[in-house]
């Protein structure tokens, strides 16, 4: 036997709702083990790439096995270390994790094994959060933070402060606290929140937006008695659409309730869509509506049927029923959300905690070198 220190297999994301489980592979035997079962898509060997980089490919079980495998991740982050990111799902970690213990992998719990290792601690909240991600595309973003992206800018921008290169520290700050509202949801989804008078399709643009019936949704005028929600992911953001009572003058106690509930969910909105009725005359109501908000992406719906556009402002047009104009306002929405997607590998902080320290170490730099 040319190695006899066994090659250790850790989950180290604790089982849970995430996206993406990530399993540690470590020993000096650590790569061969993962190449018998990972089959990169560029055909790449797990010895040819860089630590730290990610190759994409599946995972076969067995050899000449005619399914294609499970998709997923693969990262060499050291001689001795490979971490397999796959889907979140039991199932699939179990693949993983039997795959490599039948191989001749022995299993050992993260506890013990961070007891040993005590990584950074923006690499363990990283390693928490991940639990939390419902995304492929925000547990990507919390990856690069578990490798030390914001370990690094952090200690980058401490330095500068330590050598007296303030402003410079001051620029890295603003432009990482910038990412500060992208990084608070990356565990927790954007709120997005549908709102307009009865019968405009409010409901009816949510099922479009999810792509299924969930909402419901009434033929005759009347409102939603409460605010119906829906998780979704919005280009692999992950939001929460909140389907409003119509915003109008209730006419019970129970109705009234509903619209005050619409009107606290309207001011808590990351992003507020206001819907109008195309095929209805723009009128005095629709007007007062879109003066009163008007940061909130405007929605002309029902293009399907004839249009009343006259003194109708600028908006998206839209059709419920036949999904017109569904991914450009996919795109609106997105764009309002993350308007700048950071490049991989970039520092992103993502917890109260953190984003607190670095709006303080921001200030007391403002104090010392006023721009
Ligand atoms: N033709 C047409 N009808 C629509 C469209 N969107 C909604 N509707 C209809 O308008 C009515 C009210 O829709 P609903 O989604 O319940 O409106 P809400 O009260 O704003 O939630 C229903 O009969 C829907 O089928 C659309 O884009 N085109
Ligand atoms: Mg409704």
């Amino acid at each position: 036997m040319p190695h006899d220190e066994p090659t250790r297999i850790v989950e180290l994301t604790p089982p849970g709702r995430g996206a993406v489980a990530s399993v540690l592979v470590e020993g000096p035997q650590a790569r061969e083990l993962v190449g018998q079962f990972f089959h990169s898509a560029s055909g790449r060997k797990l010895d040819e790439v860089v630590f730290g980089r990610v190759l994409f490919g599946r995972w076969q079980v067995v050899n000449g096995d005619q399914s294609p495998g499970e998709e997923l991740i693969v990262c060499p982050t050291g001689k001795q270390s490979v971490e397999v990111h796959c889907h979140g799902g039991r199932a699939a970690v179990r693949r993983v994790v039997d795959a490599l213990v039948a191989a001749g992998g022995k299993v050992m719990a993260w506890p013990a094994w961070l007891s040993e290792h005590e990584p950074a601690p923006f690499s363990a909240e990283a390693r928490l959060a991940l639990a939390e991600a419902t995304t492929r595309r925000t547990a990507l973003i919390l990856l690069d933070q578990f490798h030390g992206a914001l370990e690094r800018e952090v200690r980058a921008i401490d330095e500068w402060v330590a050598t007296g290169e303030l402003r410079k520290a001051g620029q890295r700050l603003g432009e990482l606290l910038e990412r500060a509202p992208l990084g608070r949801h990356l565990t927790r989804p954007w709120r997005v929140v549908l709102a307009g008078r009865p019968n405009v399709g409010k409901s009816s643009l949510i099922n479009a937006l999810l792509g299924y019936e969930r909402a419901i949704v009434t033929p005759a005028p009347g409102t939603t008695r409460d605010v119906v929600t829906a998780a979704a992911a919005l280009d692999g953001w992950p939001v929460e659409l909140a389907d409003t009572a119509g915003l109008r003058a209730a006419r019970d106690e129970v109705e009234a309730a509903g619209v005050e509930r619409a009107r606290e969910q309207v001011e808590a909105a990351d992003v507020l869509l206001l819907v109008f009725d195309r095929s209805r005359p723009w009128c005095a109501d629709d007007r007062q509506l879109a003066d009163r908000y008007p940061h909130a992406i405007v929605i002309h719906n029902k293009s399907d049927l004839l249009a009343h556009d006259e003194g109708r402002p600028e908006g998206l047009t839209v059709s419920a029923t036949n999904a017109q104009g569904i991914e450009a306002l996919i795109a609106a929405v997105v764009d309002r959300l993350v308007p700048d997607v950071p490049s991989q590998g970039a520092a992103v902080p993502f917890t109260e905690r953190q984003i607190e320290r670095l709006e303080k170490t921001q200030s007391a730099i403002a104090t010392l070198a006023p721009s």
